[in-house]
């Protein structure tokens, strides 16, 4: 029989002990549509550190910015396999497949970014987060996604009757067609990464967002008019994989729920200097910013809530929100 001399067994030992200590480190992947150096990219590259900190090590995050793992629906898809850990993603993407989370993406729900923090904190954050479950997720945060506007590369919107005709793409949800058709428009839904080819070759006359993204996707280079109509604040949310997240211990679950809460607040921070930024961006860059009577705007969404709003489970979700102070 060969036995390796005493000295060889201990470096032999050391180093597999080192490999165990390695491989316990396990990096969690997570997606998101935007490019480095956006707030919500930033705000998950925080939560990566805090994850890192408060397992020990155990854990880590890397996120892969700028849709290289897809565009946000197909990436819908991959975290619910397992195949991505994390994602970062705006709720509008899920389409209508979370009931209570559909109720995030009514025209006007929200009237203001501060009754938007005050239901998305309290115990109806929680219920829509706790929703997510359904579809095999976990839900662990909301960030801030601001206010959604029209623009175009024809003309300013000053009320529904400029939208007759045009061609907007908007997220790939229902509701969202319901709604630009409400108001005149023909809606198309595409993926995000399509939207400044969609324009400049004229398949769309323009799109809605914010101004971060009008901004950092190039949006406001082909479609200059930009009309602040303010017809939805879409929540962004942090998912987790269920079946990453049923893979750590319970007390690296209470860790990295504790990472999501905490980087909250580091993404309003983000969010709120870089709407500012974007806007002063876009007007430098000549995109032509208008205000619009939102009342004709509001006043045309009732269609859109007859029929997304039907189940007594949701009538009376969408209730307690429009009752929550902000
Ligand atoms: C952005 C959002 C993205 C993506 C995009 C879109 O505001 O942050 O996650 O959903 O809108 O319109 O597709």
């Amino acid at each position: 029989m060969f036995h390796l001399p005493r000295v060889a067994v201990t470096a032999l030992a050391v180093a597999s002990l080192m490999v165990a200590t390695a491989s316990a480190q396990t990096v969690l992947r997570s997606s998101d549509t935007h490019p480095d150096g956006y707030p919500t990219v930033e705000a998950v590259k925080y939560f990566g550190e805090l994850v890192k900190e408060k397992t020990d090590g155990r854990y880590s995050v890397e996120v892969f910015h700028s849709a290289q793992l897809g565009e946000e629906k197909d990436t819908i898809e991959q975290t619910q396999f397992g195949v991505i850990d994390l994602n970062r993603i705006s709720i509008g993407a899920f389409g209508t497949q979370v009931p209570e989370a559909t109720v995030t993406q009514l025209p006007y729900i929200f009237r203001s970014a501060d009754h938007f923090h005050a239901v998305l904190d309290g115990p109806i954050g929680d219920e829509i987060l706790a929703a997510f479950e359904a579809v095999d997720l976990v839900a662990l945060a909301f960030y801030d996604g601001g206010a959604r506007s029209f623009y175009n590369s024809e003309k300013p919107i000053n009320s529904p009757a400029d939208l007759t005709g045009m061609k907007l793409r908007v997220m790939q949800s229902d509701i969202f067609v319901d709604m630009v058709a409400a108001l005149g428009g023909n809606a198309t839904p595409m993926p995000y990464g399509e939207v400044y080819s969609g324009i400049q070759t004229g398949v769309i006359d323009g799109a809605e967002n914010n101004y971060p993204s009008y901004d950092t996707a190039g949006h406001s280079e082909v479609a200059k008019y930009y009309s602040l109509d303010e017809h939805l604040m879409v929540p962004e949310v942090l998912v987790m994989s269920k079946l990453s997240w049923d893979k750590l211990s319970a007390e690296d679950q209470a860790a990295v729920r504790a990472a999501a809460k905490e980087s909250v607040s580091k993404q309003r921070e983000l969010w709120a200097a870089k709407e500012v930024e974007s806007k002063a961006k876009v007007e430098a860059g000549g995109a032509v910013i208008n205000t619009v009577d939102k009342t004709p705007f509001i006043d045309a969404m009732k269609p859109v809530y007859a029929k997304y709003v039907t189940d007594p489970k949701l009538q009376d979700l969408v209730a307690r929100i429009q009752a929550t102070q902000e």
